[in-house]
């Protein structure tokens, strides 16, 4: 069934892409910029060499390896959204080249950018399935490289749990546009897709890694334990683990950004979505080491600046009913 979600959701794209045309390249003088997308996914082949042997460059066909293959169409996907919807040219506004290793490790349970690329285990395939199975985690993996050369949030307690965040809403706003899914349809969940059989079952009870509707639901498992992520300033993280937090405190931000979807209605990524790519790209607004209720002053602003007062009070009521008060 997931590779007939696929294909659906492959035409639904290129419908939506094909009804409006690419806007046109500037002319550059002297060096020309790469054109459109430039992938290539290597293959680890279980080592973790980076990046391994290049089994997939951009223009090649399919391979038949759904690992390679989900790379590769997770990273277009990506690039496709944050070209057409943001008018990004890629990671660095260049069209730098997306490089993905997959077949990392031996059942090795997780996916990350290293700061050049993107890498990506198997999974054990019992707790988890190999991690190009979800988007949104393709998606929050390439938006860690856009926000390298962006704000630069750097991956420690509040500026990294924005980091995180962040890549959490580019994920889901990926996911939610190749299904060309509305705020309130959607499940707002990551990695839901790559749940293996033993948390599929219970007695344990998962959904995915995280749940950006309701912070700290995702899982409450034998094997896992329970989802760590607060909902709210009071639940605040303040240990040394997870670099200060950055994957359990996002789960404030994350719910702010899911009230704000909901407030506005309609697609994400055109409100809710153009606020925050804003506030955490454009030059001089976000700082490396923004805290949250520096996040909130900027987005609050950014929804003054787009739309009008009320987007903005929408924006500050959301921060507000998390505990974060710019
Ligand atoms: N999947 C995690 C992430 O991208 C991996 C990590 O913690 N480095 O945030
Ligand atoms: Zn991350």
């Amino acid at each position: 069934w997931a590779e007939d979600t696929l294909a659906v959701t492959r035409s639904l794209r290129e419908a939506r892409l094909s009804a409006s045309a690419p806007d046109p390249e500037p002319e550059m003088a002297a060096r020309p910029k790469p054109e459109g997308k430039q992938r290539a996914v290597y293959s680890a082949r279980q080592g973790q060499s980076l990046p391994g042997s290049l089994i997939r460059p951009e223009g090649a066909p399919p391979t038949g390896d759904p690992a390679v293959d989900e790379a590769f169409d997770g990273s277009g996907a990506t690039y496709d959204f944050l070209k057409t919807v943001f008018g990004r040219a890629g990671l660095d506004g260049a069209n730098l080249r997306i490089v993905s290793t997959v077949h990392y490790g031996r059942g090795y349970d997780n996916a990350f950018w290293n700061g050049k690329q993107m890498v990506y285990g198997d999974g054990d395939g019992e707790v988890f399935l190999r991690f190009t199975r979800s988007l949104d985690v393709i998606g929050h993996e390439l938006a860690h490289g856009v926000t390298e050369f962006t704000s630069g949030l750097v991956y420690w307690e509040q500026p990294g749990a924005l980091n995180e965040h962040f890549s959490d809403v580019i994920g889901v706003l990926v996911k939610q546009w190749q299904l060309g899914q509305k705020a309130e349809d959607a499940d707002w969940l990551i990695g839901a897709e790559l749940l293996g059989p033993e948390l599929r079952n219970p007695p344990g009870h998962a959904v995915a890694l995280r749940s950006m509707k309701a912070p700290g639901t995702a899982y409450d498992d034998p094997l896992l334990g329970k989802d760590p992520q607060p909902a709210h300033m009071k639940d605040l993280y303040r240990g040394l683990a997870d670099q200060g937090g950055v994957h359990i405190n996002s789960g404030i931000p994350n719910l702010v950004f899911y009230r704000v979807a909901i407030g506005f209605g309609g697609y994400a990524w055109e409100k809710a979505g153009r606020i925050w790519w804003r506030a955490f790209t454009e030059p001089g607004r976000m700082s490396a080491r923004a805290s949250f209720r520096e996040a909130a002053k900027e987005t609050i602003e950014v929804a003054r600046l787009l739309y009008d007062a009320q987007a903005a009070a929408l924006v500050a009521e959301a921060w507000d009913s998390v505990g974060v008060v710019p």
